[in-house]
Parts: structure tokens; sequence; C-alpha cells
């Protein structure tokens, strides 16, 4: 069939030497994730898999099971089970929503973040900063993907456009119409062969279309956008990574509700604020009241977008927050591990009296 992945591994994306495989192995890629199972592909054929049953095992941190793009060694049987996960060259993560912090893979070993957003109601410039932070530390480039251009008037996609650009100095910015093949070409300079993109979204924002687009052909289920919100319904159930005739790998993604930091982000995305805070008079500035602050001074003259220091300030906190809560975690996990350990050494204790 055409755009299945090809037996060459290099054509789904792994990168360097096979590693040694014992006869009943072979390497995969996860292409998606369902409630029953995971779907692989090993080069040749696409089939399900189930995980071995320690990746199932309770209080395991969800980021330690296999996602999708992840390389996996299958061990053939029926059904095969996923047995490892190969190191990941990255991965873009979030922290789950509930109450106990865990992270979330979003998807692994990938190049290019596209981060769509629509020139509809869609366009929330606060919410491409938190995509932008949430990519710092994927080992992926992240690139701003404005959709639905042929919906609005020029002059608006314009000014939304710069008022973007200025928000996200030096990251990548495409508007296009993402039903139009033409359209979507400004996007095949980042789709080289062997080179892995995961589109990310709001629920609406045009994901789906852009993979049709791209695959040219109507894999992905689309859906019409309420007309009250500009927001789609949740129609992509899992995600699903697909090969592109132009031998990139594309992974659709549905729309996630929350998306919050992981705690690890360094908000490189900010980093012309930290500059300008380091100019301020006092070190511990709050740029509230204080005189002789940069920050405050350069809102006023138009140099800072006041938006864009709030969502600074909301990020911050959040990322101190979630950074607290994986400290707590990590510890949890640290004496859970020393007690498990020390009941083993208690029962080897007892059998060899
Ligand atoms: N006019 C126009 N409609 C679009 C564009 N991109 C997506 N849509 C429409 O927006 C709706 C939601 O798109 P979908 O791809 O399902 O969004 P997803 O939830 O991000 O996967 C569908 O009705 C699409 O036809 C675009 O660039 N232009
Ligand atoms: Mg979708
Ligand atoms: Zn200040």
């Amino acid at each position: 069939m055409q755009n299945e992945l090809q037996p060459d591994p290099g054509r789904f994306g792994w990168r360097g030497e096979l590693p040694a495989l014992a006869g009943a192995h072979c390497l995969a890629r996860v292409t998606a994730q369902h409630r029953a199972g995971y779907e692989v592909h090993d080069g040749t054929r696409t089939f399900n898999a189930q995980p071995a049953p320690r990746f199932l095992k309770r209080g395991l941190d969800p980021a330690e099971r296999p996602a999708v793009g992840d390389f996996v060694i299958v061990e053939s049987g029926s059904p095969p089970h996923i047995v490892e996960v190969l190191p990941r060259r990255g991965a873009l993560t979030r922290a789950a929503a509930g109450e106990r912090y865990t992270r979330q893979i979003i998807a692994a070993n990938i190049d290019i973040v596209f981060v769509l957003m629509g020139l509809d109601g869609d366009f929330n410039p606060a919410r491409a900063e938190r995509y932008l932070a949430l990519t710092e530390g994927s080992g992926a480039q992240p690139v701003i993907v404005l959709t639905k251009l042929d919906k609005v008037e020029a002059a608006h996609a314009g000014e939304a456009s710069a008022q973007l650009a200025a928000r996200l100095p030096g990251v990548p910015l495409h508007a296009i119409n993402g039903k139009d093949a033409a359209s979507v070409t400004v996007l095949d300079r980042y789709l080289q062969p062997g080179i892995t993109a995961v589109l990310v979204g709001s629920s609406g924002a045009g994901k789906s279309t852009l993979t049709n687009t791209l695959l040219g052909e109507s894999r992905m289920t689309t859906r019409e956008v309420r007309a009250s919100d500009d927001r789609g319904r949740h129609t992509t159930t899992h995600r699903a990574l697909l090969l592109l005739s132009c031998g990139a790998c594309l992974i659709d993604t549905p729309g996630m509700r929350e998306l919050k930091l992981t705690g690890e982000e360094e908000l490189d995305v900010f980093a012309d604020i930290d500059a300008l805070a380091a100019r301020c008079r006092f070190t511990d500035c709050n740029h509230g009241n204080e005189p002789g602050c940069a920050v405050r001074a350069a809102i006023e003259s138009g140099e800072l977008d006041a938006g864009r220091f709030r969502n600074y300030l909301k990020l911050r906190d959040e990322r101190e927050a979630q950074s607290d809560a994986l400290e707590a975690r990590l510890q949890r996990k640290g004496e859970s591990k020393a007690l498990s350990k020390g009941l083993r050494q208690l029962y080897r204790d007892r059998e060899r009296k």
C-alpha cells in the first residue's frame, strides 16, 4: 500500500546501527496506542503488540511505558509483546492531569514539533508560549503553523502573525490553509527523509486535516468545529505515526485539554525577559513598584508585550510548583525503592536460616 512504512528501518526514523537482536526479537516503532494495546511497525508490516507485564505495574511512571514514536524490541508470539523500550533521543512530555504528579509522553524520538493554531477563535499567543515551553527539552525544533488562512481577512492574518512573531522571537512561523496541498508545501523544508514531526494544538486546530493533506488521502478523521467557540470535538482518539511519501514520519495527536508543564522547563522562550530583569536596579526586583525596574520600563516603552510578561509570570509559577511536585515524587520513589530492597534482603536472610 502507498505510504506504508518501508522495510528499511531508516525509513521510519531509526538512526544508526541496528541493535543486536535475539532470534525471536525484532526492532519496531510504536505507531499507535489504543486502549487495548499498541500498534507497531517492524519495517515491513503493522501489527498489534501487548506491553510486557512489567510495563503495567502499578505506580510505574507513565513516561517509562512505551509511547508513540518509541523504538521498541518486540518478541514474537501470540500476541507479540513489547519487551523493551530503546533509549529515547528525546520526547515531548507534559505533566498529566490529576492530583498526583505524573509525566506523560506525547511523542518520542521527534525532530520537529509543529504547533498548530487556527487564525480563527483558536488564536491564543499565551497557549503558543506554553507549547514552546513544553517543546524545550524535547530535543525537537518548534515550528508555529497558523491554520485556516483561507477563513480570515488577509489583514487579520498579517496582524496575528506579526503579534505571534513578536512574542516568539526566533521561532519559524507559517500561515497555511491546511486543506490546500499547494499551501502546505511551505512545510516541505522540515519534512526531510528520516525526520519525525509531531502535530500538536487544540482540538479543531486542523492537525488531522493537515495530516490528510500531507498524506494526499483521508486517513485521519476530521470533524466540523462547533460554530460557537471554534473548538473541535475530540475526534482523534489516539496518537498515530504515519509515513509520508517524502520519507518523513508524522505523528497526529488528539487535542489535549490540559498541558501542564513538567517542571523541568528552562523557559528559554522568555530568555529576553530574564535578560531585562538582570538590568533592574534591585537584584530581587519583583517588577512591581520598584524604582529602576527595566522590565516595567520595557512594557511602558512597548518593547515588551504586557500579556507576554503576565504569561511569563504564570508559567514561571507553574514551573516552580511542578518542579516541587516532581522532586517530591522522585523522593517518594527513592524511598519505596529502598524499602523494597530492604524487604528483599530480609526474605533472603530468612531463607538462609
Ligand atoms: N477552511 C479551513 N478549514 C480547516 C483548516 N484546517 C482545518 N479545518 C477544518 O477545521 C475542522 C477541524 O479540523 P481537524 O483537522 O479535525 O482538527 P484537529 O482536531 O486538530 O485534528 C475541520 O472541519 C476542518 O475541515 C484550514 O486551514 N482551513
Ligand atoms: Mg484530529
Ligand atoms: Zn524589575
